[in-house]
Parts: C-alpha cells; sequence; structure tokens
C-alpha cells in the first residue's frame, strides 16, 4: 500500500501543476471564503480542514461549495415518452485533486459524464459523437435490444445513434466498451441512467454518488473520488433535512480494483441491489459493490449533526473518497 500526499502528487507532477495552481490564486482566495461560510453554515468548525481525516486529497481550491450540485442531485425530468440525447466523446484535461490534473476521456466533458433520467418505458435516442482520434462506443446496462447494445467500434470522427426503451427501473451505468475495456472506463467513459418506475418512488431529497479512480504517474487509482472530484464532499458537506428521508444512487466505477464500498456514519440504511423492486433486501451500514455494481439506498437521518461516508476499504477512503451528510 501506498499513501500519497498532496506534496508527493505535485512533486511528481512537476511544474506544470504548479503553474497552473499559481493562476487560479485569485479565485482560489474567494472560493476559501465561500467555504468558510459553508462549513459555519453546516455547523462545521473553522478549524476542520479537508484532510484532517486523514484524506490525501483536497478538491481543487477554485470550487466552492456549489461547484458539484448539479452532478449531485440527480437531474428531474418532468417529460414522459421520447428523449433525443446528444453525447459526444471528447479529450479533456480535468483538476481531479487540488493540483491533480488528469487527461480524461469524457462523455460530455465531464466525469462521470451527465447523468440521465428517463421513466421505464420511455424511448431514449441517443446521438452519439465520437470528436477523438480514437475508437469509442457508449453501452448501457438494464435491458434493451442486442442490437442497440453498444458494443460496436465508432472511428474517429464517427457517429452512432442508439435506441433503447428504458428499463427495467433501477439505476444503470453506461460506459465505453472499447477494448482495453479497462483503460477506456478507467480513463473516464462512465456514467449513469436512473429509470424511474412508473408509481413514482416516495418523494426523498435524491443524490448521486459514483465512486471511480484516477491513475497518476502510473499508479491506478492513486486518487479516488466521488462523483469525480477527491475531497470534495470532506469539504463540502451533502446538505440534507434531518428527519426527512433521503435516497441514494450508488455506483461502482472502480477499475483495477475488485469492489468498491459504501459506509454511512451514525445509521443505517435500505439497500435496493440495482434499483431493481419495490422493497429493500436488507438493512446495513456498510454495502459492497463489484465493479460496474450498483444500488439505491434509502435513510433518513433523525437529528441534525454530521454523518460521515467512505468506502470502507480504508485505502480507497484516504485517496480522497471520505464525505459527509450534514443534516441540518
Ligand atoms: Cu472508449
Amino acid at each position: 500500500m501506498r499513501r500519497w500526499s498532496r506534496r508527493d502528487l505535485l512533486r511528481r507532477l512537476g511544474v506544470g501543476g504548479a503553474a497552473v495552481l499559481g493562476a487560479g490564486l485569485v479565485g482560489s482566495a474567494r472560493a476559501e471564503d465561500q467555504a468558510e461560510r459553508y462549513r459555519r453554515a453546516v455547523g462545521i468548525s473553522p478549524l476542520h480542514r479537508a484532510g484532517l481525516y486523514g484524506g490525501a486529497a483536497d478538491p481543487p481550491a477554485w470550487m466552492g461549495p456549489e461547484a458539484l450540485d448539479a452532478v449531485t442531485a440527480p437531474p428531474v425530468v418532468s417529460s414522459r415518452g421520447r428523449q433525443i440525447i446528444e453525447m459526444t466523446v471528447m479529450e479533456r484535461t480535468l483538476e481531479v485533486a487540488e493540483g491533480v490534473f488528469f487527461d480524461a476521456w469524457t462523455y460530455d466533458g465531464t466525469v462521470p459524464g451527465p447523468t440521465l433520467r428517463a421513466t421505464e418505458g420511455d424511448v431514449l435516442e441517443i446521438r452519439f459523437r465520437n470528436r477523438t482520434d480514437r475508437p469509442h462506443n457508449l453501452h448501457f446496462h438494464g435491458r434493451h435490444a442486442p442490437t442497440q447494445d453498444g458494443w460496436e467500434p465508432v472511428p474517429p470522427g464517427g457517429e452512432a445513434t442508439y435506441e433503447i426503451v428504458a428499463g427495467p427501473a433501477g439505476l444503470h451505468p453506461y460506459h465505453c466498451h472499447v477494448m482495453p475495456l479497462q483503460v477506456h472506463v478507467a480513463r473516464g467513459l462512465y456514467g449513469l441512467l436512473i429509470v424511474d418506475p412508473p408509481t413514482p418512488r416516495p418523494a426523498a431529497q435524491e443524490v448521486v454518488l459514483m465512486l471511480s479512480g484516477f491513475e497518476v504517474d502510473g499508479e491506478p487509482n492513486a486518487v479516488v473520488a466521488w462523483n469525480g472530484v477527491a475531497g470534495f464532499y470532506e469539504r463540502f458537506p451533502i446538505k440534507v433535512q434531518a428527519g426527512e428521508p433521503v435516497r441514494v444512487y450508488l455506483a461502482n466505477v472502480l477499475e483495477y480494483e475488485p469492489v468498491g464500498s459504501f459506509h454511512l456514519h451514525a445509521e443505517t440504511f435500505r439497500v435496493f441491489p440495482t434499483g431493481i423492486g419495490a422493497a429493500p433486501a436488507f438493512e446495513t451500514d456498510v454495502v459492497t459493490l463489484g465493479q460496474m455494481d450498483r444500488a439505491v439506498l434509502e435513510f433518513t437521518l433523525p437529528e441534525p449533526g454530521r454523518y460521515m461516508f467512505h468506502p470502507h476499504q480504508h485505502w480507497l477512503a484516504e485517496r480522497g473518497a471520505v464525505g459527509w451528510f450534514a443534516a441540518v
């Protein structure tokens, strides 16, 4: 096992990372103010800093508390029937932890790619473009016609249209399926499709948490993150209402690692494996997922306070995957 401090990562990245950090100093001062206000609002002592638990990775300094709002909360899709979705593969350098720049292969410029959402039975017409000089494609989990399974490589500059009838109701990742698969996924080509049942799930505050890792200087999973940014939810806890139901759409997209897990402190949760079915399969405080496995979790945090979450493989937690729910 190897622990990486941020200093280690910066040294290995060399002056390039430091120069970009310098350029962001003005913005980062403002983000620090925002961070301080946010900590006070959710009841965190100003003395607490990301990393006190032992995490080696802070989020990028320019990221404020709202930087991942659009990723943490799944989209609300009110229309039924047919959705036309544009999805473009592009290469992009992303700052996945403070000063750690990762040459990502992305769907639409982000890692994870956009969260898609539909109701069971809706038709998704996905217009896929490959704007890179390598073959890629788009393969969905869940149920669909085998002709729409998305395993055929789409050449550089190429396009494809996939049409799937969303189902079954549950949580289904999508990812690139071009060989070598580990590389195409670990570089960032993955995202989530939430398929709602025709009778909606009970009202709850909804949160997406996707666990994945980033290779740095030849070390797979040197940085580990929820929703693509290491340390983010440690610095900026996910705010929920005490006493109100919370639903987590949880997925494990780690490569080079047989399992990933999610542990919630101070409360238990109900688990719906793959998000399928109206009744939970069991209740626990640690759920372990194989590669590309996922679950819907439901819980209520009964009293105000901070509830930590992290994978219970601590070496993964300490590389950037510690976070908090702040019940207010
Ligand atoms: Cu690919």
